[in-house]
């Protein structure tokens, strides 16, 4: 495991409350009569270029100096702009006085004491006022509903993601879940209702876990909106996370609540409904087929972990849905009724949503009865590192091209090949499936491949390149490919893509 990751692992619950000023600093540092800046003044400052500026109680420091000084300095960007704190909670080795000395050479002006209380303030009758707090490393694509993901970079570091830097995918506003009164409503079938306090689902039957990759069909959507425009969150490449998930398997609470040989003669589609719900009080909802739910071999569960702890609020708490293989819209999160049926969900999201359509298809002529709902996922897989318009050293000899696959419905990727010269020549990279220098995770029975692959290359630098188009594409054990290019598999949701990823580097 890498610095980074355990650092990132042993601080899972990082919080992101930012203290009251004073708490730490001699009381010099608050007498200065250094100008005050708006939280608005700070944000600007981002980049080497416009300077790199933070916050740390209540004081602003420009550090733009010190970014090239600073071991990994790239890492301090992420914090530019914002507070420290957060992050100097995942890397603890700078909560020490002589950080805070050297920190203290580079203070430009204290944070307006307005700003400074907006931070720890939620707003009332907003709906989105008691969603959780969320790690500022994040990439927000939506601040209400919140979705965001994490940087590319630091995705790769740990083959288990920690549930802070997992992306998060809302509709709705996070609902508030007492786990005393919780209660789950499992209905469909000629037995009548059944239902399951979560003290019941934890202890009435066995604890399965399951290491399962979740991608949401909309990964990579901003690549596709460059081709031609698509209606949707414009994500990155990193709407896909690895976790570990514990709970009891679907079907063992299907055969619990009376499924049997009768039921499966009419059976066909098993529903989930989420506790969270909009303002005309519809409820987030999706279904999958009887088939995925009921297999032995499906590892369907109804999961009330996350790599070992209780499931985050972001992430489904107390109970979420998890359907190895699927499209991360199917898993769905604070589950409070499950539904087993003849017919598929009604549900917008299942009838009006995740669905692919032909690139000649657009708004006006789309029938959304004319495509399946998205199920098992295509084969995946894109570059984490280096990212797209970096610039490498002439003077190196090698590069190291890092990434992530993956494919759907329990295919194992056997296979991720590595273009530097944008696809003239191919080289195949190395796979793991645990961290960086640990043994690998056990391989999984063949068709029950739900977790990603994370992929390395250490190539010689080609010479007298001085930009380098470098191309990853993956091959799953039904030898799948990905599609070269994007126009072929555009869709006007923007959902699927997996063509070949392709990130610019400049050598200087
Ligand atoms: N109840 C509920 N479940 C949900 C959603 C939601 O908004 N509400 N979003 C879905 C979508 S589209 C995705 S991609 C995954 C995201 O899961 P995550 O936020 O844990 O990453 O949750 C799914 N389950
Ligand atoms: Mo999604």
């Amino acid at each position: 495991m890498t610095f980074l990751s355990f650092c990132f692992l042993k601080n899972d619950s990082v919080s992101v409350q930012v203290e009251q000023a004073d708490a730490g600093l001699p009381p010099t540092e608050r007498s200065s009569s250094l100008p005050v800046f708006s939280h608005d003044e700070v944000t600007k400052h981002r980049s080497l270029e416009d300077g790199v500026w933070v916050t740390y109680k209540g004081g602003v420091y420009d550090v733009t100096e010190f970014v090239p000084m600073h071991p990994g300095g790239n890492k301090i960007l992420l914090a530019a702009g914002g507070a420290l704190e957060p992050f100097w909670a995942l890397y603890a080795v700078h909560d020490q006085e002589y950080v805070l000395e050297i920190l203290s050479k580079y203070k430009v002006g204290e944070l307006s004491a307005e700003d400074l209380k907006k931070q720890g303030e939620a707003k009332e009758s907003d709906p989105y006022s008691s969603d959780p707090e969320r790690h500022p490393v994040l990439r927000i694509n939506s601040k209400k509903p919140f979705n965001a993901e994490p940087p590319p970079e630091i995705l790769t570091e740990s083959y288990i993601t920690p549930h802070v830097l997992f992306f998060k995918r809302n509709h709705l506003p996070v609902p508030q879940v007492d786990p005393a009164s919780y209660r789950l409503q499992v209905e469909g079938l000629p037995r009548g209702a059944l239902t399951l306090s979560l003290k019941d689902l934890k202890t009435r039957f066995p604890k399965h876990t399951v290491t399962a990759t979740l991608q949401c069909a909309g990964n990579r959507r901003s690549d596709m909106n460059q081709v031609k425009e698509v209606k949707g969150l414009n994500w990155g490449i990193s709407a896909i996370g690895n976790a570990k998930w514990s709970g009891a398997r679907l079907r063992d609470v299907l055969l619990a609540a009376g499924f049997g040989p009768d039921v499966a003669k009419w059976a066909r589609h098993v529903h989930f409904e989420g506790l969270d719900k909009d303002v005309t009080g519809s409820a987030y909802g999706t279904s999958i087929p009887i088939n995925k739910a009921m297999n032995e071999d499906g590892d369907v569960l109804l999961a009330y972990e996350m790599n070992g702890e209780d499931i985050p609020a972001d992430h489904g708490f107390p109970v979420r849905v998890v359907v190895p293989g699927v499209v991360g819209a199917r898993n769905v999160k604070w589950l409070g009724r499950i539904v087993v049926s003849a017919e598929e969900s009604s549900s917008h999201w299942q009838q009006h949503d995740y669905k692919v359509f032909s690139p000649g298809t657009d708004w006006s002529k789309v029938d959304h009865t004319s495509s399946p709902a998205i199920q098992e996922l295509p084969v995946q897989s894109a570059i984490t590192v280096p990212a797209d318009g970096a610039q490498i050293d002439h003077s190196d000899e090698t590069l190291t091209v890092k990434g992530y696959a993956w494919s759907g419905g329990g295919r194992e990727v056997v296979r991720v090949d590595v273009s530097l010269d944008g696809g003239k020549t191919w080289q195949v990279a190395q796979l793991r499936s645990g961290d960086k220098g640990q043994p690998d995770e056990p391989s999984p029975p063949p068709g029950r491949s739900w977790a990603w692959k994370l992929w390395e290359l250490t190539a010689p630098l080609p010479p007298d390149a001085d930009e380098l188009e470098i191309i990853c594409k993956a091959v799953d054990n039904g030898y799948n490919v990905q599609p070269d290019t994007i126009p072929p598999i555009w869709n006007l949701r923007g959902l699927l893509n997996n063509a070949w990823h392709r990130v610019k580097v400049k050598v200087t």
